[in-house]
């Protein structure tokens, strides 16, 4: 390519990049009244800057192509910071490498831009080779934790087995979201580790994490669902008694596995949780994200569950890298707006809206899942006479 072509490339390059970040997000049509979808992801591949991915030298870019691609932009952390809404994103190369980035809008809902860099994390004495799926938790200490997978090869596996890895929770903690001070991955009774959250209160004195003790990388096997446990310091963290208390069901939206999103968010009637669920199917697992509330005093027990999923993955969102997947790790309340992140299939992240009254109201007032078809049938036979009583009052 001559210099006025590369120039004319950049430029259009350039321009279609601005009008991505530009482009104004539409609110869609949902009847069930939970939240309401935004048309357009809020972060893909394509969001990243493209200083990220291009080398801007024609003397040593030629072609003026990529040098170094960005797969996917997804599984996002949240927070509020200076009075916008920053997602501490997960991007993947095209090298199957994950790394942090934090991207800003004032919104929430559209104009996400990248800060110029990217996350510098620093390592353990053992480092790992992934990292994915940070969760961030403005602490009561005040300090941001950022909690993620910290993933290594399997050093036990047998030779020519280059699939086998181990999962645990990597801990890093900030001021400014650009400087990290890496600190011990946390301990626990369980072989693997993913899916660990800090709540953003000391509990009886000590820092409480949500867990997911898992047997292996991909199964959560005798793992019973969402853990809980205590470690008295965050500079080497240690749980050494984990109690379930979100079990996995058979039948359920979460038979195969399920895991914390975000940190709570503390209301008037309880902890409210985000979480995903994980059920088989004969297409490979479906991931759902999922509501319930836990009691204020006792975070650890759960006092309401509506039954089913609250969002599954619909139209675009379940094709991708990993096809039929939402994912959450990262909501933002906003006084009563309520911003849920999720990424869909591995590949783009979405935003959702709702309220926090909403979300209580449908945590409360959903029935719970009756575990069999007969009990099912029973529930929504209740639902229906009730509405029959008042069809003639209501609909004219
Ligand atoms: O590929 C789907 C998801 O798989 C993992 O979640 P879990 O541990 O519950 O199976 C994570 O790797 C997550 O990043 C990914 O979205």
């Amino acid at each position: 390519m001559n210099g006025a072509a590369i120039q004319a490339e950049r430029e259009r390059l350039f321009a279609e990049h601005e009008g991505l970040i530009h482009r104004p997000n539409e609110p869609e049509l949902e009847s069930n009244g939970w939240f309401r979808r935004y048309r357009y992801p809020v972060l893909t591949a394509a969001h990243t800057p493209l200083f990220w991915r291009y080398d801007l030298d024609p003397a040593t870019n030629p072609f003026f192509m990529e040098r170094l691609g960005i797969n996917g932009v997804f599984n996002v952390g949240a927070m509020e910071w200076n009075g916008n809404v920053v997602l501490m994103a997960r991007v993947e190369g095209v090298d199957r490498k994950s790394f942090f980035a934090v991207a800003e809008s004032a919104n929430g809902i559209d104009g996400f831009r990248f800060w110029d860099y990217p996350v510098v994390m620093p390592e353990t004495t053992d480092p790992e080779t992934n990292v994915y799926d940070m969760r961030l938790t403005a602490h009561q200490d005040g300090w941001i934790y950022g909690l993620f997978c910290a993933e290594r090869k399997d050093a036990a596996a047998p030779a020519g087995d280059l699939s086998s890895a181990v999962a645990q929770c990597g801990i890093a903690r900030t001021h400014d979201l650009k400087t990290w001070e890496r600190l011990d991955d946390l301990r626990t009774p369980s072989a693997q580790q993913r899916n660990c959250v800090l709540h953003a209160e000391f509990v009886g004195g000590k820092y409480a994490f949500y867990t997911r003790p898992q047997d292996s990388f991909i199964e959560a096997g005798s793992g019973g669902g969402i853990g809980w446990g205590l470690a008295a310091s965050m500079e080497h963290a240690e749980i050494e008694g984990e109690t379930i208390m979100d079990r996995r069901e058979y039948h359920t939206v979460n038979e195969v596995k399920n895991g914390i999103g975000p940190a709570p968010i503390k209301t008037k009637q309880g902890w409210l949780h985000l979480a995903h669920g994980v059920r088989n199917t004969a297409a490979g697992l479906r991931y759902v994200l999922y509501c319930f509330l836990c009691e204020l005093d006792q975070p650890w027990k759960v006092i309401a569950k509506p039954g089913g999923y609250l969002l599954a993955p619909k139209d675009d969102e379940r094709v991708g890298d990993v096809s039929n997947v939402v994912f959450s790790n990262g909501w933002v309340r906003r006084g009563e707006q309520v911003l849920i992140y999720y990424g869909a299939s591995d590949t783009r992240t979405n935003v959702a809206e709702t309220t926090v009254d909403r979300l209580l109201d449908y945590v409360v007032n959903t029935p719970p899942d009756p575990l069999r078809s007969a009990a099912c049938v029973q529930q929504r036979i209740a639902l229906i006479e009730r509405n029959l009583r008042l069809r003639g009052a209501l609909l004219r």
